[in-house]
């Protein structure tokens, strides 16, 4: 169900992708549009990506976001959310971030997946995940809510594409037949020292459940995740 017009939504959208594009803070948009529905939502971050395809930025990927059991505390959620990657938003392995055009980021250690087919649900399994799966790589994602102090609800967080900035994939890969990936093991190092350390189970139990979600997600609306597309688990 929605409640806005298509020109509302694409005006919100303008407004997130120029706060983006300026590095410029925005009140969540739930403070002028309090009825904004979980469709809305969804709406406008469809429309931000036909912002970013216009801007010569096409979608590269896919990003699942409150996977984590400690976020969705944080943010008192039980249902994950999901948001797109855009070409403009890769950056090399070993390159550098310009923080300088960015609000506040934040950084967050991640799983990615790459699938060599279509994924599609209603009924989307682990099974069905891991025969699509072509490999695993460690990634980094650069979150930067456009959202003043970082503060948002979730309708205003999934508008604003789950607050994707900017990601960047390891040079390693390794295959989901040969690993568990719930035992997976990343530790993050900020100049030398350990910072974070945590296993694949933090990601809804195993990261492989965070695609098959996705792919439950996107059948809601018609979608399925494309074959070669690189997913953030989150
Ligand atoms: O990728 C993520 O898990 C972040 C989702 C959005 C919530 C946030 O900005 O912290
Ligand atoms: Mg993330």
């Amino acid at each position: 169900m929605h409640t806005l017009d298509d020109d509302t939504v694409n005006s919100l959208a303008e407004h997130l992708f120029s706060a983006q594009a300026n590095a410029e803070p925005v009140v969540k948009i739930t403070d002028a549009w309090p009825d904004l529905t979980y469709d809305d939502a969804y709406r406008i971050q469809d429309a931000v990506k036909t912002l970013h395809e216009a801007a010569g930025s096409p979608m590269s990927g896919l990003k699942m976001g409150l996977t984590s059991y400690a976020k969705m505390k944080q943010m008192g959620v039980e249902v994950p959310i999901r948001g797109f990657l855009t070409q403009a938003m890769t950056v090399g392995d070993g390159r550098e971030v310009d923080t300088s055009r960015l609000i506040h980021p934040k950084v967050e250690a991640e799983l990615a997946f790459m699938l060599h087919r279509d994924l599609s649900g209603p009924g989307c399994s682990a099974a069905d995940v891991l025969s699509a799966t072509d490999f695993v790589v460690p990634a980094l994602e650069i979150i930067d809510s456009r959202y003043e102090n970082f503060r948002f609800d979730l309708r205003s967080v999934i508008a604003d594409n789950t607050s994707a900035s900017h990601y960047v994939t390891g040079s390693t890969t390794v295959s989901p037949h040969a690993t568990d990936l719930k035992t997976l093991g990343v530790v993050m190092y900020k100049n030398g020292e350990v910072v974070q350390t945590g296993a694949g189970a933090a990601v809804l139990g195993d990261p492989v459940m965070s695609v098959a979600t996705l792919a439950n997600m996107l059948s809601e609306r018609g979608e399925s995740i494309p074959a070669n597309t690189l997913i953030l688990t989150g």
